[in-house]
């Protein structure tokens, strides 16, 4: 019965999100004929997550926010304390966020600088709640005074009068019913605001059924939207609320309390074992954090404006399938896992470390088990008839400025990799030497590239990965136009692309000694399980 309307109103609200600013998408979701659901956040952080997880708006709750900050919901947060944490929050999101903003922090005048402040920092809509200032949280204590009906009517009125975007959204709340008023009492306030200009009515209770929330909503037969707030009614059906024409659910604090239900076990967790170990894996990732702050743009922008060498990029060669059996049955080679992580992986966090920044992977076989945090992909679609320079080509449009280019199935360590990101030439190849020569500093060209070599013309074995410079990229999308229109692009593997490099441009070889293998058998795989 739930799941249809609640997805209409998920389709609704999301398209009037990406088209307007955000008090008219706010607006637009209240007003919608379809159930709204705003959630709690407190934080830029949490403010992402509810975005993530495809909310159409927030809630910036007044006890969670204090809370966070270590106090209570008792205007012990001043005002301002409360607006830097909301500059955060619209910062970090493209959401409208309805601001729980307590009594408004005074009177009609607080309430005019309130919102003219939040209107300058984009926030979409404020909620002020007919209580005295310092207001105290409504499931503390019984019977809490209430603001006199035409005052707090005031405090809308020069809220409205003072908004400089014309879809802001005040809401007006009264705690008529939880201060023990009733119904009546209830419906006399929810009007009286509702003349003096509220956009929407939050009638909040704090009983374990929503009876009474329906009984109002009932009686008040829909004269502007009606917002609640089922925290103490939790168990109630959301289809009532549906039923019921409720404009809009907010879930208030279940972000805060989640947090701390994670915090205090984690705590435990690493105080009783003194160790790691355990939480390790259940708690997000590192790289996680830098993902949901969105480091790639920062490192996008660095690119741009720093001056100096640009980052390097990478293009990982892993559409293969690779032949090892049942281990490559529903996967490609790159996937297998070696000690708890994939060779994909255990790549993409040395690229990461020596400072790579954008990694693109091109996939083929199986291309769907090939999805890594911060690793862009690329599809040959042709991977089973065609080679490594095809894929190499379909990557074209990544190869721009200095580019590492590697096979997905190699480990290496990471000194083999700053090595050769900080080796002189625009093209360079890294190679294990078969003779003591590669001690010289002297720079070795690289002739020809290739497995059929005679054994007295060869100083080395290519491992798998190359360095480009800017112009070395410029040579590399020249040679792959060449061979495009050759129409050999299908055919052509990496050592002859690298011959034909070499034959036309200086191509240098930077030798190693170990610490490298390519996993092309069971005996590699076994071996790579032991490199460390
Ligand atoms: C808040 O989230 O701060 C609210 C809702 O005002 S409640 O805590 O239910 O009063
Ligand atoms: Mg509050």
């Amino acid at each position: 019965m739930d799941s249809l309307p609640l997805q209409s109103a998920k389709r609704d609200a999301a398209p009037a999100r990406r088209q307007h600013g955000r008090a008219t998408a706010l607006r637009s979701a209240i007003n919608s004929p379809f159930l709204t659901f705003l959630m709690e956040a407190h934080s830029g952080l949490s403010a992402k997550i509810v975005e993530e997880a495809g909310f159409p708006g927030i809630w910036a709750s007044g006890l969670s926010i204090s809370a966070s900050l270590g106090l209570r919901d008792s205007n012990e947060a001043s005002w301002t304390q409360v607006l830097e944490v909301l500059e955060f929050m619209a910062e970090a999101t493209t959401l409208p966020i309805l601001v729980d903003g307590d009594t408004g922090y005074g009177n009609f005048n607080n309430v005019r600088r309130l919102v003219r402040k939040l209107c300058e920092r984009g926030i979409a809509g404020v909620c002020i709640e007919d209580k005295l200032f310092p207001k105290t949280n409504s499931f503390v204590g019984e019977r809490q005074p209430l603001a006199d009906i035409e005052e707090f009517s005031g405090r809308i009125k020069a809220g409205k009068d003072s908004q400089s975007d014309d879809d802001f959204v005040i809401v007006a709340r009264t705690e008529a019913l939880i201060s023990g008023h009733g119904l009546d009492e209830a419906l006399l306030r929810a009007e009286a605001y509702r003349a003096a200009g509220a956009d929407a009515i939050l009638i909040h209770s704090k009983q374990k059924t929503a009876s009474e929330i329906l009984a109002f909503a009932e009686r008040w037969q829909n004269r502007c939207p009606l917002i609640i707030v089922p925290t103490t009614y939790h168990s109630t059906p959301t289809s009532l609320f549906r039923q019921a024409g409720i404009s809009t659910v907010i879930w208030a604090n279940h972000n805060l309390r989640a947090a701390i239900t994670a915090m205090r076990d984690t705590c435990h967790r690493i105080w009783e074992d003194e160790s790691l170990h355990e939480v390790e894996g259940r708690v997000a990732s590192v790289q996680e954090i830098f993902r949901l702050v969105g480091n790639a743009e920062l490192e996008a922008a660095e690119r741009r404006y720093l001056p100096g060498r640009a980052t390097a990029a990478a293009i990982v060669l892993a559409a293969a399938r690779g032949d090892l059996g049942d281990l490559t049955r529903d996967q490609p080679k790159c996937m297998i896992d070696v000690r708890g992580r994939s060779l994909l992986e255990r790549l993409v966090s040395l690229l990461s470390d020596s400072g790579i920044r954008s990694i693109t992977a091109v996939r083929g076989y199986h291309k769907e088990a090939i999805a890594l945090n911060g690793v862009a992909t690329v599809d040959n679609d042709r991977y089973a008839e065609t080679g490594e320079v095809y894929s190499l080509a379909c990557a074209r449009q990544r190869l721009d400025g200095e580019t590492i280019v590697v096979y997905g199935d190699i480990l290496f360590r990471r000194y083999i990799l700053d090595g050769l990101l900080a080796s002189d030439g625009d093209i360079v190849v890294a190679e294990r030497g078969f003779s003591g020569n590669y001690l010289d500093d002297a720079p070795v060209r690289l002739r020809v590239l290739s497995p059929d070599l005679p054994a007295a013309r060869t100083n080395g074995e290519w491992i798998g990965l190359a360095r480009f410079t800017a112009q070395g990229t410029v040579w590399l999308h020249q040679e792959l136009d060449l061979i495009e229109a050759e129409g050999t692009l299908e055919t052509t593997d990496m050592p002859m692309l690298m011959t034909r490099l070499a034959a036309k441009h200086p191509v240098f070889v930077h030798y190693i000694t170990g610490h490298w293998l390519d996993v092309d058998t069971l005996d590699d795989l076994s071996n790579a399980r032991n490199f460390t």
